[in-house]
């Protein structure tokens, strides 16, 4: 893979609207980027494996927990950093990304909000640390799009629960140490429960064959009779509000990534257009070429602005989830038709792994279907503006 010299496309001067500690966090990941995962990732995601050394870096910068308080590990970092974090970390890779999502907002984000003082002590620190690494299991074989009508289920044996049933495309599973599970009681009432690699019963078979998101292991979660200590329920919330309010913290997280994702192939694309000499001038010279980079630096404008008047408003915590549901769809939307062109400004470079474009552009096919597809978001949209939920 060619050497990382990107550079950050600001056209509307948006560093003026950051503090000093976002533009520190914001350089620091860039840097760790550069130096740590932009040399081997191409490498990673042609083998179709996650590389494991890269989790205390993960961990160094701050990207597990950024928002978590320091008392547990996190980085007591705000809204915005958490943001900046995400986009640094998915302009190198939307598969890393995931799993700093997955261990941050859909992990630590419920031990954190929804566990004991004794969860909190006994996971937190480690997951901070990238001692311990977590998936967390919502989606089923035969339920995606609507998570409320899942199968597995668990019963109250009275020293503990008996957990049945089967997650499938789960982030991290396959080498995770914990998952946080959704599923349901006796009476169909839904509950997040802390099950640990080990447990007789749990295994993680891995996915294979994926053409995106290469560089992420992704699994199942079966459960064969899994006894589960009770004081693994997360008692603070149940129902699927709780589930849905950690996918907020990570669609929040997802909409600044997939601007990080939007700003490399851009970058790459506009140095590349520069550079590339056609009919004895660069190709950057000619209408065609300036209309898509023109194109795209109005679009990634346009969603850095959106972003970050999420980001305060997530700060002032006044953000709706239907906010992050239109951030999330439209910024992964505007990412993956800047990869498209971007690919297209490369020609036959385009789809080399010299570049990162194809890569960038095959991660955004999973990026824009997980954590509610483009879809859904629509009508989470449309539900929120008409009052008329129309899923059903
Ligand atoms: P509905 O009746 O609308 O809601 C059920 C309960 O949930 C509450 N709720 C939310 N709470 C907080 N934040 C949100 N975004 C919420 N959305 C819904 C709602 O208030 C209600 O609470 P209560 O107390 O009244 O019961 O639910 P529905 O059954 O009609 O379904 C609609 C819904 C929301 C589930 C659907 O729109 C949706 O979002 N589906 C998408 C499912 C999804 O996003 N799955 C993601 C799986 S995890 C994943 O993909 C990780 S990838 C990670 C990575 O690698 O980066
Ligand atoms: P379906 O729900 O079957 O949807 C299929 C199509 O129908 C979509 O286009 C959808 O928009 C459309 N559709 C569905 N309902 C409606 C409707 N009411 N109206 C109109 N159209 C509709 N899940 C986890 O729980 N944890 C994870 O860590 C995780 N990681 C993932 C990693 C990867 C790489 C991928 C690809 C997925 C991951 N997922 C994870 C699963 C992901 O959240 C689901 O794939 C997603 O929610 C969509 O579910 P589905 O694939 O079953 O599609």
């Amino acid at each position: 893979m060619k050497p990382d010299l990107f550079q950050h496309p600001d056209y509307y001067l948006l560093d003026d609207l950051l503090s000093e500690e976002h533009k520190i966090v914001r350089n620091t990941t860039r840097e760790w980027v550069k130096r740590e995962l932009s040399p081997i990732i191409e490498e990673y995601a042609q083998k179709s494996e996650f590389p494991k050394q890269i989790i205390k870096g993960l961990a160094d910068i701050g990207a597990f927990g950024p928002y978590i308080p320091t008392e547990y590990g996190g980085a007591g970092l705000d809204q915005i950093s958490y943001g900046l974090i995400m986009q640094e970390i998915e302009r190198g890779d939307s598969g890393i990304r995931s799993t700093a999502s997955v261990q941050s907002s859909l992990v630590m984000y419920p031990i954190w909000k929804f566990g004991t003082e004794e969860q909190r002590k006994k996971y937190l620190p480690k997951l901070a640390s990238g001692e311990l690494i977590g998936c967390f299991g919502l989606t089923e074989p035969n339920h995606g799009s609507d998570p409320g009508s899942m199968n597995t289920h668990f019963k109250d044996m009275g020293d503990y629960l008996l957990l049945n049933g089967a997650k499938m495309w789960i982030s991290n599973a396959p080498f995770a140490d914990i998952a946080v599970v959704w599923a349901k009681d006796e009476s169909g009432r839904i509950h997040g429960l802390i099950v640990e690699r080990g447990m007789e019963g749990f295994s993680t078979p891995e996915t294979h064959n994926k053409w995106s998101l290469r560089a992420s292991a992704t699994g199942e979660l079966i459960f064969d009779n899994v006894k589960i200590p009770k004081e693994n329920i997360l008692p603070g919330r149940s129902g699927l509000g709780a589930a849905m309010y950690c996918l907020d913290s990570a669609r929040y997280g997802i909409a600044w990534g997939a601007i990080g994702a939007a700003m490399d192939c851009y970058d790459t694309a506009l140095r590349y257009a520069k550079e590339r000499i056609q009919f004895d001038k660069p190709i950057a010279a000619t209408q065609l070429q300036q209309k898509k980079l023109a194109e795209m630096i109005t679009e990634i404008t346009k969603a850095q602005l959106l972003t970050w008047r999420l980001g305060v408003l997530r700060n002032e915590e006044k953000a709706t989830s239907a906010q992050i549901s239109m951030a999330k769809r439209n910024n992964v939307a505007m990412a993956l038709q800047i990869a498209r062109d971007a690919r297209q400004i490369l020609g036959a470079m385009g789809i080399s792994g010299e570049y990162s474009i194809m890569r960038h552009s095959m991660n955004l096919e999973s990026v824009i279907t997980y954590e509610g597809t483009h879809d859904i978001h629509l009508l989470i949209t449309g539900a929120d503006i008409t009052g008329i939920p129309a899923f059903k």
